[in-house]
């Protein structure tokens, strides 16, 4: 490890561990579920890091958050309800509120500190918590989904950190399964659903559970997320049975510059509906073993 830089190193990626250059530490504390810290990089401005690990950087977090996000509402009618788990920095609540159909955002965050740490150094990502449709819960995702009755949601984003530490369950087929319970018929579900360089083996498994439970469609997606190991990430992007979804056909843009809420958000930075098309294309080897699932 060079002093003076940030490297990322996990079990989850033996054998690489990306780095950043440290201009100045800025937060450090332990939460009851994991130690928190920020700092101030050279390149990449804040970064928001998790027991070691990277869950945000102030210059590329839009390539993460628009898409988890826009993938599934951008893909059906009218969403109202919606529901994220994990993203308490806010970023997802964000882009969620870009929508104006959507009625009621309830969010479930595990940990607090991540909130009040987010409300203090990541203003533009925080924002999303000014919107008067967010309603917080401080608490695991996996109790409060067995809370929610069926067929509540018409989405659900699962912006979850990786399968080590208090995220795990949040990748084991009965979290599906309450995922697929608390959404209406032709309700969709976006989750991280990590890498196709170092995780196959993990998405494998998470499609097939999909496969099971999810009646509509299964598809995954990509994104380039150039502070996330090996620089892309996934999404698992699912609808239960009811009205179709043609996820790979966004027929609820955003795209226009017009949007009511470009004035207090800013405009979309990554997301569009050619990207949106694109992002569900693989590389022959992903598809390969995703498609035989
Ligand atoms: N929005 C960008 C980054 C994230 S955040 C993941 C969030 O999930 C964290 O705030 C974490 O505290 C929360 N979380 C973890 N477990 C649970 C749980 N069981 N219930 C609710 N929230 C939870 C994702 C970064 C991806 C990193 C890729 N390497």
């Amino acid at each position: 490890v060079l002093p003076g830089w940030f490297s990322e190193i996990s079990p989850l990626w033996p054998g690489e561990a990306h780095s950043l250059k440290v201009e100045k530490i800025l937060f450090q504390g332990k939460s009851d579920y994991q130690n928190v810290m920020v700092f101030q990089s050279s390149t990449y401005g804040k970064v928001l890091v998790l027991d070691g690990v990277i869950q945000l950087t102030e210059r590329d977090e839009c390539a993460y958050q628009e898409m988890i996000a826009h993938l599934p509402l951008c893909s059906i009618p009218n969403p109202k309800k919606v529901l994220v788990i994990g993203g308490g920095d806010g970023g997802v609540l964000r882009e969620v509120s870009r929508h104006s159909s959507v009625e009621q955002i309830d969010i479930c965050e595990i940990d607090k500190m991540v909130v009040e740490v987010s409300k203090q150094f990541f203003p533009d990502v925080a924002v999303g918590y000014e919107d008067p449709r967010v309603n917080l819960h401080i608490g695991d995702g996996v109790a409060f989904l067995k809370n929610v009755a069926a067929g509540t949601y018409d989405a659900v984003i699962v912006d979850s950190s990786d399968p080590i530490g208090p995220a795990q369950e949040l990748f084991e087929k009965p979290f599906f399964d309450s995922i697929a319970r608390a959404l209406r018929p032709g309700g969709v579900v976006s989750t991280q659903a990590e890498s196709i360089w170092l995780h196959m083996h993990i998405i494998e498994e998470i499609v097939a559970n999909c496969r099971q439970i999810f009646k509509g469609s299964v598809n995954y997606a990509w994104t380039t997320v150039p502070t996330y190991p090996s620089g892309m990430i996934g999404f698992m992007l699912c609808s239960t049975e009811g009205p179709a979804v043609d996820f790979k056909n966004p027929i609820n843009p955003i795209d226009d510059d017009d949007d009511s809420h470009t004035k207090t958000l800013g405009p979309l930075k990554f997301y569009n509906s050619e990207l949106h098309k694109a992002s569900f294309c693989l590389p022959s080897f992903a598809k390969r073993v995703i498609e035989s699932k």
